[in-house]
Parts: structure tokens; C-alpha cells; sequence
């Protein structure tokens, strides 16, 4: 098999790079190890930054999100049982954001390449990326127990953080930057309307919580976990008692209950491989960065990622130039260590180091004060969350 770009993954990112070739009339193949099913269901982000909004809206991906989509003009701040809220448009000069679960985003996507789009393979694992440093990478993948080589022009890494594509890029001329933390977060859907029509951030004593939503009827709630945590440890009562702790508030704001549907551990990590580009390899998405999702970067990142490669190739192709393509790990990862440093941001703000002494409560607390008392500091987060434009 024979292809211009050979993409491996079909997330968000490898998804959303070949509908923006195939609208630039450029040939891809996509490999998905995994089915469709399961593709589809993968519970994940649920926030999309206005830019990815209008991204996927040019891309022809937009008609059920601006159905079904809720728009966002702000979040709740919450600790000390105090509640702020930051106003975005009014900080930002007009942004916002959308939440659309990124499920949806994946079925729109599936949808419209299998229907328009060039092949999308499921069960198709890559087993190695080969000769990324020459004008001709192949792919290595088994599809329907057959082992085949994709022969390429240029191959895109979407395969997420356990993928097999960063594997082809020398050990030599990487670099890794990583933190792990030490606790993780207990996610919940629950089918109770949410308690409140914005998301919330809580920190408390006990720990970091999160109110969120996928639609009007049905909830996503998270708190933080000690890491290694078993989600089934935890019956709904306790789910459900710890969320109202640490959601508590002054005021007679209450959270409703309902039927918990899924329930699932995330470990938090932020993680950084540069270069993103090794010769015709490029790497997008998860398959290069990892942020915490305090931030609700991760699927943001990835589609700036796949933006930049895809103008980037376009650009060429109409100019002859390389410039662009060249420059493209660049051009990432000024994006991506902005939304490291938001995410790591966030993650310390919120969260309960278990280790924490009575002065870095402090500090919390006073850092939480700062953002709502000073303008700039409320400025700075809400620009940060709705997101930098691309390039
Ligand atoms: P994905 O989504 O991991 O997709 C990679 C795909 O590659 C496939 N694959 C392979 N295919 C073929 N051959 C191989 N050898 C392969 N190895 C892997 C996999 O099966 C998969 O289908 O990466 P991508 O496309 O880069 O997208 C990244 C996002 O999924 C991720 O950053 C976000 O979900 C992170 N994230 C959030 N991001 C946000 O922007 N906003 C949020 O609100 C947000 N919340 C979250 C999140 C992630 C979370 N978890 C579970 C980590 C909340 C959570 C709880
Ligand atoms: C979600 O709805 O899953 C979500 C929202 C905001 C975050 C992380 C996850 O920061």
C-alpha cells in the first residue's frame, strides 16, 4: 500500500489530520489498532478551546457540535467554601469555550472519513515506523492477522502516549522532560442533570473536585485520588459523599445525586519529547506531550499539532518551500510548553500534595486570593484556558 501521508492513530489527532488533507486534496491512510466501538467510547476530554471550535467548524466537522454543543462563557473557582467565577468573554474580549466530549469529536470525524475521506483501517496496529530519515518511511502494521508496509512521503505519529512512533526517532537526539504526580483522578458519568451550569474547580483540604458535564441530563464529576487508586474501591455513597465535601460551600448550593454509569482512575503526568520531527516523521497529539488534564489542554494541543503539519504541508506543495515544515517542532512546542506551564499551574493550584505542609496550604490559598482579587492574575487564567490562537 501506497500513500502521501501515513497517519498512526485514529484520536482526535490522527482523525482530524486526514479530513484537513483530505480538504486539501492530499492522499492519507489512517492505522487504528483498536475498533471502531471502542474508539468511539473512549471517555475523555470534554473541553474544546474556541480556536479548536473554529478549527473544527472549517474543517466541516462542526454541524453537530454547534447543535449539540454547550457553550461556556465561564468557570467557578471554588475553596474555602467560597465561590468566584471568572468571567471569560469579559477578560479575554470576547472568547469562550465549548463543551463537546471528545467522543462526539471522534464519531463526527469517523463519520465523515469513511464516508468522504480517504482509507481509515481499524485493527491495523503499526508495528514500527522504518527509514523516517530517508525520502521514503514506511509503516510496519498486521491487519486481519497479515503483516503490510504503508509506503510513504511523510508519516504522522497520532498514537497517543503508548504509541510505537516515537520509538523510530533516535535516542540520541531526544529529549524527555517529565513529572509525575502523586495522585490521580476518579472520574464518574452520572445520569443527574449538572448541579451547576458551569464547570467547577474545587480545592480543598481533602482534595482537588471537579464538576463538569456532557450534556444537560448527564453529569462528569472527578476528584483526586491517591495515585494507584482502584476505582473500585470506592462504592458510589463514598463517590458521592466526597464530592459533596469538597464541593461544600457558604451558601445553600447542593449537589444532586443519580445513577453513577462509568467509573475510571486517570494517572497525571506532564511530559514533554523534543524533537517533534525526526527527518519524515512528525509527532502530534499525546504521542509527544502529556498535560495533566487540570488545564484541559490535551485534546487542544493535539489539534494545534495536526494544524501545524497541515499547513505546513500545504504551504510546500504551493510554494515549494520547506520552511514551514521544517519549523514545525518549533512552531509545537512554543504551543505545547505554554499549555505545560498553565496545566502544571492548575494541577498545583487546585490539588493536595500529600506531603503538603501548613505553609504551601497557605501559599495555595494566597495564590487562589490573588486571582480573585487582581484582575491580571484572573486575566491570565482565563486567557490561558480559552486558549492561545495558532500560529
Ligand atoms: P489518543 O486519543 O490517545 O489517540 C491515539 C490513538 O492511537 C491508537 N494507537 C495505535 N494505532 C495504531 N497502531 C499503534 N501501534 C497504536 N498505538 C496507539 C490508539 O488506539 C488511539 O486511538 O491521542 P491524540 O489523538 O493525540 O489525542 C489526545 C487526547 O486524547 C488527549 O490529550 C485528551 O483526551 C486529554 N484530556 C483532555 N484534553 C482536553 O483538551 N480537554 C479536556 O477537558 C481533557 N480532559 C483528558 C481529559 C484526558 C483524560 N484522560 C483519560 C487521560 C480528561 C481525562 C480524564
Ligand atoms: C471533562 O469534562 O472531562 C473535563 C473538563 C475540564 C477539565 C478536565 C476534564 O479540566
Amino acid at each position: 500500500m501506497r500513500t502521501t501521508v501515513g497517519i498512526i492513530g485514529a484520536g482526535p489527532a490522527g482523525l482530524l489530520l486526514a479530513r484537513l488533507l483530505h480538504n486539501a486534496g492530499i492522499g492519507s491512510v489512517v492505522l487504528e489498532s483498536r475498533d471502531r466501538a471502542y474508539v468511539e467510547q473512549r471517555q475523555r476530554a470534554g473541553i474544546l478551546e474556541q480556536g479548536t471550535v473554529d478549527v473544527l467548524r472549517a474543517a466541516g466537522a462542526g454541524d453537530r457540535m454547534d447543535r449539540e454543543g454547550l457553550r461556556h462563557d465561564g468557570i467557578e473557582l471554588r475553596f474555602d467554601r467560597r465561590r468566584h467565577r471568572v468571567d471569560f468573554p469579559e477578560l479575554t474580549g470576547g472568547r469562550s469555550v465549548m463543551v463537546y466530549a471528545q467522543t462526539e469529536v471522534c464519531k463526527d470525524l469517523i463519520a465523515l472519513q469513511l464516508k468522504e475521506g480517504g482509507p481509515l483501517l481499524f485493527e491495523a496496529e503499526a508495528l514500527a515506523v522504518e527509514d523516517a530519515d530517508t525520502d521514503s518511511p514506511r509503516v510496519r502494521f498486521r491487519h486481519e492477522g497479515r503483516e503490510d508496509v504503508l509506503e510513504c512521503d511523510y508519516v504522522v505519529g497520532c498514537d497517543g502516549f503508548w504509541g510505537v512512533a516515537r520509538n523510530a526517532i533516535p535516542e540520541e537526539l531526544t529529549q524527555v522532560f517529565e513529572r509525575t504526580y502523586p495522585f490521580g483522578w476518579l472520574g464518574i458519568l452520572a445520569d443527574v442533570p449538572p448541579s451547576h451550569d458551569e464547570l467547577v474547580y474545587a480545592r480543598h483540604d481533602r482534595g482537588f473536585a471537579l464538576l463538569s458535564m456532557r450534556s444537560p441530563s448527564v453529569s462528569r464529576l472527578y476528584l483526586q485520588v491517591p495515585e494507584g487508586t482502584d476505582a473500585e474501591e470506592w462504592s458510589d455513597e463514598e463517590i458521592w459523599n466526597e464530592l459533596e465535601r469538597r464541593f461544600e460551600t457558604a451558601d445553600d448550593w447542593h449537589l444532586e445525586r443519580g445513577p453513577i454509569t462509568q467509573k475510571s482512575v486517570t494517572p497525571m503526568r506532564s511530559y514533554v519529547h523534543e524533537p517533534m520531527r525526526h527527518g519524515r516523521l512528525f509527532l502530534a497529539g499525546d504521542a509527544a506531550h502529556i498535560v495533566p488534564p487540570t488545564g484541559a489542554k490535551g485534546l487542544n494541543l493535539a489539534v494545534g499539532d495536526v494544524v501545524t503539519f497541515a499547513r505546513a504541508l500545504v504551504h510546500l506543495q504551493e510554494t515549494g518551500s520547506p520552511e514551514r515544515l521544517d519549523a514545525y517542532s518549533e512552531t509545537c512546542l512554543r504551543r505545547v510548553w505554554q499549555a505545560e506551564r498553565f496545566s502544571y499551574a492548575m494541577t498545583t493550584l487546585l490539588h493536595r500534595m500529600p506531603d503538603a505542609t501548613p505553609f504551601e496550604d497557605r501559599i495555595q490559598l494566597a495564590r487562589l486570593e490573588r486571582i480573585t482579587d487582581a484582575r491580571s492574575a484572573e486575566q491570565d487564567l482565563a486567557e490561558s484556558y480559552t486558549g492561545f490562537p495558532l500560529e
